[in-house]
């Protein structure tokens, strides 16, 4: 038996609760509880210093031999340490959560420390803190991601655990929580393996740890869940409210979309409302030219759920996207989870995410981000709401994962579900990919298409898409780029990923005259493609890694773009350098993949004056 299976089974001996990201609520893929709108709730943030203590060997969770941890290595213990060795007797432990070294959450290890750096394992951090009496009301832990399991505790009571680096879950406290002190511990294992979600090769950087804020969020004994409003095609708004709590059957739901309307519904036994009403004629569609996001409220007695939300249609029409019924061209870059600085922690504050942000929407005259290669945090998303911009959101099904494992499908529907559950209040998201250059393989077919069919349940009002991988063929005397991929017939939107003249033999001055052979009634985008370049290498000829090269790849890559009439977007690789353990060229890398068009510290190169420009006439064109 492998370590991790040692480790997983000797954990599930410990936890009564116990979450595989959302799959174990019976056959649903909604988590037990969401607390959509969590951001305006009574809660306490318990982001700021935490202790931690490394455990490369696990000793925490697992001993020797597979038995249970001794109890002098468990970090999750309700234990003041130096009191009890202020007792001199027999025990002694090989560890003190309570003086251990300091860390602030949220934000990676790999940054945190230099000793860390490349850390890839178990680290157990704790954080103390008040709470108030609860006085029948309820409490529940809310934590926006760790990467890559979480087990936690609260008081030394196991609460549940959570697979998957970058979507939230939320875990019931209410019985394991003290009024006055607690003990929060937290085993975080970065490590990846060939079941994980992705897998342990990537071209992005560790990042383990508590990335993203914890909370303590209290909410009365019936409290709303969780909402959700959409506008349909036919000019209505329609959605969902979900209670829970034991008074949660045939409760009156009020729900107010700002000034505009107020409408009643009546839960069901359940707790699930149904609400549809008629869009209000004055009701502003929210776009990335006037991004009108309304207040809205569904209340019932004693609680409500606020939440800031737009209203939008998206479809395709032969091969078209339409947003609000008009065609809208994709004026986009990829992005990953990376603040500008030299030593990210990928802690995405609001002013992190909005620097990245306001590149994209003011910088490079765009109305597009391609939100790679996962899940990006709610900060990021509700920016983008905010802001203007549309959003490509993905899932980390990335390059090979384990295609035949049913246990590895099964997490990657919970990723997606957790994901649209969180997000699907967004006006921003219009598109949900369920992969990036996944080989053909009918095995990998199947796993994506279960993919494909959970996303249009759960979510039908939005668009399906997958980056994919091209192919090179002869057709007569041509070399002709085609997609010779099934799983097309799932896809609402195609999307592609090239680097001809990056990767492969062909010169820059090809580019242009490529040919590309897509299928002609479906909309495409190009989301990625790109060169790499070292911020202020310049004047060595056309080399590669020179800002030159990088601008004229850009130039004629864009001319090959004008070619494609199906196109609809564009998202290249990618708005700023970012950290990678592939490469380590010496002098042009040293662990950064360089296709950013700025550098890691916000240096724009050449090529960012190239596609801004292109923008700007895209714009103008409309
Ligand atoms: C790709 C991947 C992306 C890589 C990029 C590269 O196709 O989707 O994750 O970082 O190429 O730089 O090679």
């Amino acid at each position: 038996m492998s370590l991790f299976a040692r480790v997983t089974q000797t954990a599930l001996l410990f936890f009564g609760t116990f979450l595989l990201g959302a799959a174990v609520h019976g056959q649903s893929l909604r988590p037990a509880f969401l607390l959509t709108g969590s951001l305006h709730r009574d809660s306490q943030d318990l982001s700021g210093q935490w202790t931690y203590s490394k455990d490369l060997y696990r000793t925490g969770l697992t001993d020797i031999n597979g038995w249970v941890a001794k109890s002098r290595m468990q970090r999750f213990r309700d234990l003041d340490v130096a009191a009890e060795e202020a007792k001199a007797g027999a025990t002694f432990y090989e560890f003190d959560m309570d003086r251990g070294p300091l860390m602030a959450i949220p934000g990676a290890w790999n940054a945190a420390k230099p000793a860390l750096r490349y850390y890839d394992g178990l680290i157990w951090f704790q954080r103390k803190f008040k709470s108030r009496p609860l006085n029948g009301g309820r409490a529940f832990l809310r934590f926006e991601a760790v990467n890559y399991r979480a087990h936690v505790y609260l008081n030394g009571k196991p609460i549940g655990r959570h697979e998957g680096g970058f979507t939230p879950f939320v875990l019931e406290v209410t019985d394991a929580l003290r009024a006055g002190d607690n003990r929060l511990s937290v085993g975080v294992d970065s490590t990846h393996d060939a079941q994980s979600i992705p897998t342990m090769v990537t071209d992005w950087d560790l990042y383990g740890g508590i990335t993203r804020p914890v909370k303590l969020v209290y909410t009365p004994a019936t409290f709303v869940d969780d909402a959700t409003l959409a506008l349909t095609k036919d000019g209505r708004i329609k959605g969902s409210v979900q209670l829970a709590g034991p008074q949660a059957a045939n409760q009156t739901v009020t729900v107010a979309i700002g000034e505009l309307a107020t409408v009643k519904a009546t839960a069901d036994a359940s707790g699930r409302a149904e609400i549809d009403l008629k869009a209000p004629p004055r009701l502003k569609r929210w776009s990335p030219d006037s991004p009108t996001l309304y207040d809205v409220r569904f209340s019932v007695a004693g609680d409500a759920l606020r939440e800031r939300m737009g209203f939008r249609t998206i479809a395709v029409k032969g091969s078209q996207i339409l947003l609000n019924g008009e065609p809208v061209f994709l004026r986009g870059i990829s992005l990953h989870e990376e603040e500008f600085g030299p030593n990210p922690a990928r802690n995405m504050t609001e002013q992190a995410s909005r620097a990245l942000l306001s590149e994209i929407k003011h910088g490079l005259n765009g109305n597009y981000v391609r939100l790679s290669h996962y899940p990006h945090s709610e900060t990021t998303v509700r920016l983008a709401d905010e802001m203007g911009l549309l959003v490509w959101s993905e899932i980390p099904v990335y390059w090979t994962v384990d295609w035949e494992n049913p246990a590895v499908l099964q997490k990657a529907l919970a990723m997606q579900a957790e994901t649209i559950y969180r997000d699907r209040n967004r006006s921003a998201v219009i598109l949900w990919s369920v992969g990036n250059e996944t080989p053909v393989s009918e095995a990998r077919t199947r796993f994506h298409s279960a993919l494909a069919d959970n996303v249009r349940q759960l979510d039908p009002s939005r668009l399906i898409s997958a980056a994919l991988l091209v192919k090179r063929k002869k057709v007569g005397d041509d070399d002709v780029t085609v997609i010779d991929d099934p799983l097309l017939d799932k896809l609402d939107v195609l999307a592609v990923n090239t680097y001809a003249g990056w990767y492969g033999d062909d010169p820059l001055s090809a580019l242009a005259g490529l040919k590309w052979q897509m299928p002609g009634d479906r909309p495409l985008i190009l989301s990625e493609f790109g060169a790499d370049a070292l911020a202020g290498y310049c004047n060595d000829g056309m080399k590669k890694f020179t800002e030159e090269y990088q601008a004229q790849y850009y130039r004629q890559t864009l001319a090959m773009s004008e070619k494609m009439p199906t196109l609809v977007g564009l998202s290249p690789w990618i708005l700023k350098d970012f950290q990678s353990p592939r490469r380590e060229h010496p002098v042009f890398q040293n662990g950064w993949n360089r296709k950013g068009i700025m550098s890691e510290t916000g240096v724009r190169k050449e090529a960012f004056g190239v596609l801004s420009d292109y923008y700007r006439q895209k714009a103008g064109a409309r």
